[in-house]
């Protein structure tokens, strides 16, 4: 595998090539700005699966014929290049339906060993998957929640996070980058907060990976989440990364199948990792298509696409910006943004606004994002939110300005 590691310039027209969808004609033009909520699949991740099911259709792990040793060495690969891809090795990266499981995972492990006095610490940005699950077993189990809020310029307040990170923390979990506003987590720093005070930091990963360049050591994480449908690979995947030493120690989430090693009828001795933590058949497909979409963005080059976005974002900000009576949300121009911008038009309820984007061919996300109490904290009750990918073009973000021209209009404003 060729991995690119230097940054050239993306042509989004001559990628789009390898993209079905915007090959496929609706009548409409197909102006997709959603990749946050979920990503195109290139033909390369499409023809691995397609591989899968016609060639070595079998299950993983437990036939000693042809096709299933042929499933079972190519969903193994597939778990190498994941691990390659994010700097972890392959016995630390657990395969789920996505960063939703991964993270409910870790709540559930990890929660068994709190009590009422120990804290976990969140911030006020984060999707409800890495929200909800700590929510409801803290009520359970009696440990207290604290969440970091933002500075006025959206970014995370670091001096509330050195305030509320004490000897009580025993687990910090953050996104990376934020699904609604785009604002990118110091999590370096906050992992070096977390270890001071002896907690494990997690780390939501669903909206860098694929995106930037992802290096668990480089962050310091204990442990990691992501989905393969926001990186270019098939839905119904996703990772879970998890220092070695620490899985070790974790109490397997779900049971039967591939993490049993032996059972009688007392009792089970679970299996190695990472099958521990793979109980029943998995995605088989999924984890091929997952290990081709990596393939496709180490080719293309993980520091490209992140130039691609910034610039597309930067551009983005400045024209969106520019229209009257719209608000931005998320840090101002030169701070470190992901690939997101998040806008209020006038009074226009953000599931109006995509409405009329839609009926133009503009494809963005309106609401809360699955991050109401953000919304909550940024007192609007949602956005309109237009997401990049390496796909995304400047025509892309001039054809939503028109868009949103179009509503003003119409709603006369
Ligand atoms: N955000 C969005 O439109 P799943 O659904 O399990 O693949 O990913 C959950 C998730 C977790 N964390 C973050 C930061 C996310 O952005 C998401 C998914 C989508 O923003 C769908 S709600």
């Amino acid at each position: 595998m060729i991995m690119d590691k230097s940054s050239k310039k993306i042509d989004a027209k001559t990628i789009r090539r390898d993209f079905p969808m915007y090959a496929a004609k609706s009548g409409r033009p197909f102006v997709f700005l959603d990749s946050a909520a979920s990503s195109q699949t290139p033909l390369q991740v499409l023809k691995a699966m397609d591989g899968f099911y016609r060639r070595c259709r079998a299950n993983v792990h437990r036939g000693m014929y042809a096709a299933s040793e042929q499933a079972t060495e190519k969903y193994e690969a597939a778990r190498r290049r994941v691990a390659e891809f994010i700097g972890s090795a392959p016995q630390e990266i657990i395969f789920t339906r996505g960063a939703t499981e991964s993270l409910n995972l870790l709540a559930h492990t990890l929660s068994k060993r709190l009590k009422a006095g120990d804290e976990v610490v969140l911030t006020v940005m984060e999707h409800h998957s890495n929200l909800v699950p700590w929510q409801q077993l803290a009520k359970r189990q009696g440990f207290g929640l604290k969440f970091v809020g933002l500075t006025p310029e959206m970014t995370l307040d670091m001096d509330a996070a050195k305030k509320l990170i004490t000897p009580a923390t025993k687990v910090v979990s953050v996104t990376h980058i934020s699904n609604a506003i785009g604002t990118v987590n110091p999590v370096r720093e906050l992992a070096a907060l977390a270890h001071a005070r002896g907690a494990v930091i997690i780390v939501d990963a669903a909206q860098s990976a694929g995106h930037r360049p992802l290096n668990v050591t480089d962050l310091d994480c204990d442990f990691l989440a992501f989905s393969g449908h926001k990186m270019l690979g098939p839905t119904g995947v996703g990772v879970l990364y998890g220092r070695r030493r620490l899985l070790d120690g974790l109490e397997p989430f779900l049971f039967g199948g591939d993490m049993i090693l032996e059972v009688s009828l007392e009792d089970a001795v679970w299996n190695e990792l990472p099958w521990k933590f793979e109980a029943g058949t998995p995605n088989i497909a999924g984890v091929i298509g997952l290990g081709a979409a990596v393939d496709y963005l180490n080719v293309v080059g993980l520091n490209s696409i992140r130039d691609h976005e910034r610039a597309l974002t930067a551009y983005a900000l400045e024209k969106i910006s520019g229209i009257a009576k719209v608000t931005v949300y998320g840090p101002p121009a030169g701070v470190d943004r992901g690939g997101v911008v998040s806008f209020t038009v006038g009074d226009i309820h953000p599931h109006d606004l995509s409405t009329i984007l839609a009926e133009q061919g503009v494809c963005v996300r309106g609401g809360h994002h699955c991050a109401m109490p953000l919304m909550r904290y940024l007192k609007i009750n949602g956005t309109t939110r237009a997401s990049f990918s390496l796909y995304t073009s400047r025509q892309d973000i001039d054809a939503l300005c028109r868009a949103i021209e179009k509503a003003k209009k119409i709603f006369k404003i």
